[in-house]
């Protein structure tokens, strides 16, 4: 059976999905796309083979053409979508964040339990990621003892004037919330945001690295590193430290070159590059599990906990100081 996906977004990372499900994913076709940036749509329509093009994402999603959804717009969007894609009764996969602030994402997990079964995955891809998976498997597996602490560093190569220091938390710091979360398999309970001296390549606006210090509930510590403009590349990894050992992961080498005398490796240049497996993996059990009647991937509640930890680390952000974390009560569908 062919799962038929309608696109809302069109632009990177949609376009990016949306190669994957017409020439990697087995058992997907895209049909239908749509985004305010009409030449935008078409452009990727056509790259993917001449979707249908929809002026209005709803309409879209309403579309019996349409069999699931992605949500590849910009954050503010996210929560109309998918609480669209829940009244149609349609299966929805988001972007992060699931929306950028909690009352949205409360609103999602109240339709989604009224409709009484899943329906929405959020698109925290790292959990695909094998790096992060073989850390995982060595605190699963006993190897390393207790998680005490877990190192995590985030650096982009640049990032462009419109990016803010609150973006540091709710566009990149909000994966490693969300890594935090999934490897332990525990809530955070409070943040602390430390700003480190400032790089010279930032925007004056921009502080830049920005250093954040959560704990969870069994008092594990995990600290981020995020640096939006190290200059040299992409480079996403993390170690955990146990109380027999630790469990580390590479940056992956994308090539390396010998030439005199000298070792070279190239490094990916961004997330597309250095996540693409990730992403096809994602996609792939997303696929799958819809082809079997079931709903694979991160859900609405791991969404709602990611905006809520990000929500209160831009306060964090403000005052300097550690901020308590309390969440909704986890309802039934989520336990
Ligand atoms: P982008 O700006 O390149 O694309 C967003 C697209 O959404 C644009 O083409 C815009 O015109 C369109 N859009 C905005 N409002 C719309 C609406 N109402 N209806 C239809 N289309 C609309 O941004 P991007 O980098 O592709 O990011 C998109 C989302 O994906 C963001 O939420 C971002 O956080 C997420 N993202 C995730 C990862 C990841 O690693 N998982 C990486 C990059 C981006
Ligand atoms: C971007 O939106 C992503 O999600 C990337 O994974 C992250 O590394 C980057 O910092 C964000 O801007």
């Amino acid at each position: 059976m062919t799962i038929h996906v309608g696109i809302i977004g069109t632009g990177f990372i949609g376009e990016d999905h949306g190669r994957k499900l017409v020439n990697t994913i087995n058992g997907s076709a895209v049909s239908a796309v749509s985004d305010i940036n009409l030449g935008r749509a078409t452009e990727v329509a056509r790259l993917l083979g001449g979707a249908r093009i929809f002026d209005d994402g709803h309409e879209l999603i309403r579309s019996p053409e349409v069999d699931a959804v992605l949500v590849t717009s910009t954050g503010p969007t996210h929560s109309e979508f998918v609480l669209s894609s829940i009244d149609a009764g349609k299966p929805v996969m988001c972007e992060k964040p699931l929306a950028p602030t909690t009352p949205e994402c409360e609103e999602i997990l109240k339709a989604e339990v009224a409709f009484g079964r899943r329906l929405v995955i959020v698109g925290y891809m790292r959990r695909y990621d094998a790096g992060y998976r073989a850390v995982k498997g060595a605190l699963e597996s006993g190897a390393i003892g207790d998680a005490l602490v877990l190192h995590n560093v985030h650096r982009n190569a640049t990032v462009g004037e419109a990016y803010t220091s609150f973006m540091t938390m709710t566009d990149s710091m909000i994966h490693e919330v969300d890594t935090t979360r999934w490897l332990l398999g525990e809530e955070i309970t409070s943040v602390q945001v430390i700003p480190p001296k400032r790089t010279p390549k930032a925007y004056p606006h921009l502080q830049d690295p920005q250093f954040a210090a959560f704990t969870t509930e069994s008092g594990v510590l995990s600290t981020v590193e995020f640096f939006a403009n190290c200059q040299y590349g992409y480079d996403v990894r993390c170690e955990l430290v146990g109380s027999i050992g630790t469990a580390s992961m590479v940056n992956p080498t994308v090539a390396s070159t010998i030439a005199a005398r000298t070792l070279a490796e190239r490094i990916p240049a961004d997330w597309r590059e250095r996540f693409g497996a990730a992403y096809t993996a994602e996609l792939q059990a997303w696929i799958t599990g819809l082809q079997h009647g079931e709903c694979v991937g991160p859900s609405a509640w791991e969404g709602y906990a990611a905006t809520k930890v990000v929500e209160v680390g831009v306060e964090a952000v403000k005052s300097g100081q550690r901020m308590k974390i309390e969440y909704v009560e986890k309802p039934a569908l989520y336990r």
